[in-house]
This record gives C-alpha cells, sequence and structure tokens, in this order.
C-alpha cells in the first residue's frame, strides 16, 4: 500500500518509516546504487520537505522521497518479456533502438512494460495535469510553460530563484514512462496536487488520462519534427542520414508513432472533451505565447487575475521560458539528459523556429510527408498546412 502524499515535513519524516524500501520485497534484489540512493537520501528527509501545494519540480522532491521502487525495472521487464518478443518489430532510424508495434503504436522495447504498467496502473487525480507530445514537438518549452503558469503562486516566473533558472524543464516534471519503466511510479502519489507530469505516450497508453484529469497536448509540423529530431539523433551518431530519419517518419516507425495515429488520438479527445484535452501547435506557441499562455491558464481553472494583468505576470511567464533565456542558462548548457542517454542537455535547444525544414528537404520530400499526413488527417478536422 502507498502512503497518502507528503503535505508537511513532519509526515515526510513519518513518510520515512514507512517506506517500503526493502531488499527483500522485491522478488530479485537492487543493484546496490539504489540501496545507497535510499539510504543516503534518508537524512535529507528530516531537514527538507515538500511544499503543501503542487506542482513541486520533481527533481527537488526527490530528494525528499529518494528512490521508491514498486518493483526492480528488471522485475518489470521480465514480466512481460514473452509479450514483447511476440510483438513486430523494427531498428529506429539512429539504427540502435528497437521499436515494437504495440496495440499500434511503435514503443521502444525498454517501454513497452511501462505502457503495460501506465495502462493498468495510473491513476489519475481529477486535479492532475498531464503534458502530452511527441518527442522534438515542443516538449521541453511545453514543461516550462505549464509548469511556471501552475506553480506561479509558489514560484513567481519573475523571482530570481525560480526552479525555471537552475533546472532544466524536464527535471521538473515527473515521466510518466521513465517512472513506470522502472518500478517507480509509487513516486507519483508522494506527490502533492495538484501535480504536473509529461509523457510522450499516445492516449491510448494512458486511458485514464481522459477524462480522469486534463491533458495539454503540443503538437508541431512533422517536417520540422523529422528536421529536430535527426539533429538530436547526430548527437549520438554524427554520421546518420537525414534521409534515413525521413523514412521512418514517412513509414510511421518512430518512437511513440506513427505520428499521425499520436496526433490523432489527442485530438480526438480534444474535440470530444474540449475541457479535459487542450490540443496546442507548436507554430501557433511561436507566433503569439502570450495568448497561448492565457489560453493555457484557463484550461488548468487558473485564469490571470487583473492583478496578474497590472503585473505583467503573462511577459513573465513567456519570458522565463523563452528559447533565448533557456539556452542561456547553465541548467540547460551543462549536463546530460540522462545518465542513461549521453546528449548534452544543450541538445534540448537548437533553432526554436518553423519551417527550418527548407534547409533540409528537397520540394519533392516535403509534398511526400504533407501528402501522407493530409491523407492520414482527412476527415479529422485536422490539418498541417
Ligand atoms: P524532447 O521531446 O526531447 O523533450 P522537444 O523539447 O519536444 O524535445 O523538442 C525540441 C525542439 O524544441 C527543438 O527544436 P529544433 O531542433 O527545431 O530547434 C528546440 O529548439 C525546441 N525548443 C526547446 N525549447 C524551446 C523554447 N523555449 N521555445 C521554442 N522552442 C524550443
Amino acid at each position: 500500500s502507498i502512503p497518502a502524499p507528503l503535505s508537511s515535513s513532519s509526515s515526510n519524516r513519518l513518510l520515512l518509516a514507512a517506506l517500503p524500501f526493502n531488499e527483500s520485497s522485491l522478488p530479485c534484489a537492487p543493484p546496490p546504487q539504489w540501496l545507497f540512493f535510499a539510504i543516503f537520501s534518508m537524512p535529507t528527509l528530516a531537514s527538507m520537505a515538500i511544499p503543501e501545494e503542487g506542482p513541486v519540480p520533481f527533481e527537488d522532491a526527490l530528494v525528499v522521497i529518494g528512490t521508491y521502487l514498486v518493483s526492480s525495472p528488471q522485475q518489470r521487464e521480465e514480466e512481460h518479456a514473452d509479450l514483447v518478443a511476440t510483438l513486430p518489430s523494427a531498428l529506429e532510424a539512429n539504427g540502435v533502438k528497437k521499436l515494437r508495434l504495440y496495440q499500434g503504436f511503435w514503443i521502444r522495447d525498454i517501454h513497452v512494460p511501462a505502457a503495460i504498467a501506465l495502462q493498468r496502473q495510473f491513476e489519475p487525480r481529477p486535479d492532475d495535469v498531464i503534458v502530452a507530445s511527441l518527442p522534438k514537438c515542443g516538449t521541453t518549452w511545453l514543461n516550462a510553460l505549464t509548469f511556471a503558469t501552475m506553480a506561479r503562486k509558489a514560484y513567481p516566473p519573475a523571482s530570481a530563484d525560480h526552479p525555471l533558472r537552475r533546472l532544466n524543464p524536464h527535471q521538473c516534471l515527473p515521466f510518466l514512462e521513465g517512472l513506470f519503466k522502472g518500478g517507480r511510479e509509487a513516486e507519483l502519489e508522494l506527490l502533492p496536487s495538484p501535480r504536473l507530469m509529461n509523457t510522450h505516450m499516445p492516449l491510448p497508453m494512458v486511458p485514464s488520462a481522459v477524462p480522469g484529469c486534463r491533458v495539454v497536448y503540443v503538437c508541431r509540423d512533422p517536417k520540422d519534427m523529422a528536421v529536430s529530431a535527426w539533429h538530436f539523433l547526430r548527437r549520438l551518431q554524427p554520421d546518420l542520414a537525414f534521409a534515413v530519419v525521413f523514412e521512418s517518419v514517412c513509414d510511421g516507425a518512430v518512437a511513440f508513432g506513427p505520428v499521425w495515429d499520436h496526433v490523432l488520438s489527442y485530438w480526438r479527445a480534444s474535440t470530444a472533451m474540449p475541457d479535459k484535452v487542450l490540443f496546442l501547435r507548436y507554430e501557433e506557441l511561436l507566433r503569439d505565447p502570450a495568448k497561448n499562455v492565457r489560453k493555457l491558464a484557463r484550461f488548468i481553472g487558473m485564469p490571470f487575475s487583473a492583478a496578474e494583468d497590472e503585473a505583467g505576470t503573462v511577459d513573465s511567464i513567456v519570458q522565463l521560458c523563452s528559447f533565448g533565456h533557456l539556452k542561456g542558462l547553465d541548467a540547460n548548457k551543462t549536463g546530460h539528459l540522462d545518465p542513461l542517454l549521453p546528449v548534452p542537455r544543450d541538445a534540448l535547444f537548437r533553432n526554436g523556429a518553423s519551417g527550418d525544414w527548407v534547409n533540409h528537404m528537397m520540394p519533392e520530400m516535403a509534398s511526400h510527408l504533407d501528402k501522407i499526413v493530409a491523407d492520414k488527417m482527412r476527415g479529422t478536422g485536422l490539418t498541417f498546412q
């Protein structure tokens, strides 16, 4: 059983005693570094507290929570290994990671057990907000904007010690598949409401999210997404040809894709339940970020007050989360995205513009991809032109 969310420093201390981290309760022993981390983080519990209201920067919350394992990553992987082995497979464009076709979506094989666990076990709270997107479609930016907007009472956007000035936006939100992959989903239960989370999963992998909570989705012109993905993957494999990435986007075999099915899963939910799913576009965010921040605030039930308008709060949020500002921060210039993914954080901030595809594709390539997407979108009310 999972303890109630943290609400005060005293309950944090109580929680410490209740932490179920226990080597013998795991079917296979955790690697020593987890045990070390759990023990190492314990003394900090007494001196730190998670604020009573969320969202809190997840990186900060982790210092209090520590690593909270329900099952080991190996156990989660082994649980579904037989099923995963039967699924059709394809290699990602960089030829390194394997994708599996699970319920119509290309999911990295390491994420299929997470998808199954998310489908079965994710329990949204009504005031949760989930930022959802395909990779390279504006995730980092929307994470930052949503965090800054939702958390503006506790962290005024103009304040010098705002979390987004010392943390990469991804560090402020728990990444759902990352936690469910590692058997760490109980950490979510320990976060105060309202929670703000992030996922790249298509909606069918997080079915309880709608109408269980609110989802903010961002899509991007697939041509620019392909270009952004290529630049990103080249940080791992410098000789990767753009044509290889382009073909994989056209074929649909990209992580969390096909692109059109991912986008449509959220688009359809947004048209059926506009109060539950807010559908945004990267290009629109670029065109008028302030208008979209207002829309976002209204959607999450936190519209800007007259006093906030007077104080220029929207502009402060836009400025805090702007490409130029985030790109220049140490938190985004140094370090790596993940200890297991040796991509420097600056790879998330390349040029932050729309229409860069013209510099990478022949006109025929562009119209080929446009046609595929237009065919898939026909009759849905969604277009990318
Ligand atoms: P992720 O899925 O790995 O988190 P994601 O943030 O979705 O990546 O996409 C990165 C793209 O968003 C990059 O686009 P580009 O390669 O075409 O430049 C990146 O520059 C852009 N981006 C990141 N932060 C911002 C921002 N604050 N404003 C505008 N664009 C941004």
